[in-house]
């Protein structure tokens, strides 16, 4: 097996800048299957450009429903490391439809093999925080009892934490919970690997990230908290009676807790996500005359660097050498 030897992570942030240019144009248009579409299109080509053999374990879905990005896909020039690839080519489809925060492009690499591609569950119930509260967490425990463990981890009050949620129903008790509790919090659309990434990155204002949200998601939140030394607790949460059939059929536990170490089972991750819409975490696309701005995070576990990246594009210069049709 060919090993990782180098940090990929300056060449994987272009493939996820080159998503972000192109679904940037969908802001607000009220077409989240275009803003897809258009990341889907021009991440995939940047993805070919690299060096590596890369198979996709989490991606936009399985072979007979989605053309590119497949589960299974290889992708990469076939030279290079041996890779798995989770990619969101637009994590919050909603958002950039709606002109709403925190839609992002994200990317995950990890060694071949080590990282967990839920299939048949949709959903696993989270709670995630950045390296200062790690350890102090129990996902079995009260949400009161989380709290008062994560302020005194940051040496806070209660009433200074803000936990994230994904505004569901589903959250009707979470929420009554964390306000019982006294907490702070910040109700989203859609997009929890951004809200567990804010949870982890200094300066976002966020402490936590709460609630049950998409499978591949966690996975990839994962990857990025295993970056940055963040912790997360999780537990598949079956949706519905088929779902509740396969968890009988398949002998899956759904009391077991999937630390991240069960999610990503490697020691070399790296992460990467460029905003499309501006948000806590990253600023989105900015568009100038024959240009535009993008803002990335690209971090790799084994060197644990963490970069910001600012670029700015000539838009017109990358339609000449490149398929893509930047506009
Ligand atoms: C979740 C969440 C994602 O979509 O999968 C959500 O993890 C879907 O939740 O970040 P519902 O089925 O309750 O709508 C996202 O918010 C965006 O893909």
């Amino acid at each position: 097996m060919t090993t990782i030897t180098r940090n990929l992570s300056l060449e994987l942030v272009r493939v996820t800048e080159a998503a972000a240019l192109m679904a940037g144009r969908w802001m607000g248009r009220g077409d989240k299957e275009a803003a897809d579409g258009a990341a889907v299109d021009a991440l995939r080509q940047v993805l070919d450009t690299i060096d590596m053999q890369g198979v996709v374990v989490i991606g936009e879905g399985q072979k007979d429903k989605a053309p590119m990005l497949y589960t299974g896909e290889e992708v990469g020039t076939g030279q290079g490391p041996e890779v798995d690839i989770a990619v969101d080519p637009v994590e919050g489809t909603r958002l950039v439809a709606q002109g709403m925060p925190n839609s992002i492009v994200i990317m995950a690499v990890a060694e071949r093999g080590s990282l967990y591609g839920w299939q048949d569950i949709a959903y696993m119930e989270k709670i995630a925080v950045g390296p200062e509260a790690a350890g102090v967490i129990d996902i079995d425990a009260p949400v009161a009892v989380n709290l008062r463990r994560v302020a005194d981890a940051k040496g806070v009050d209660i009433s200074d934490l803000t936990v994230v949620i994904l505004d569901r129903p589903r959250h009707e008790q979470l929420i009554a919970d964390v306000r019982e509790a006294g907490a702070r919090m910040k109700l989203i659309l859609d997009g929890d690997v951004a809200g567990g990434l804010m949870a982890a990155m200094p300066g976002t204002g966020i402490d936590l990230l709460m609630g049950i949200g998409g499978s591949p998601e966690a996975v990839i939140t994962a990857c990025a908290l295993k970056c940055v030394g963040g912790d997360m607790q999780t537990r598949l949460w079956p949706r519905n009676d088929e779902e509740r059939r396969i968890v009988e059929e398949q002998g899956l536990d759904t009391s077991k807790v999937w630390e991240i170490g069960d999610l990503v089972q490697s020691e070399d991750v790296f992460f990467v996500a460029t905003g499309i819409t501006d948000g806590e975490l990253l600023r989105g696309v900015h568009y100038f005359a024959d240009g535009a701005t993008t803002h990335s995070l690209v971090m790799r576990e084994r060197s644990g660097t963490v970069r910001y990246v600012e670029s700015s594009h000539r838009l017109s210069k990358l339609r000449e050498m490149s398929n893509i049709p930047f506009d």
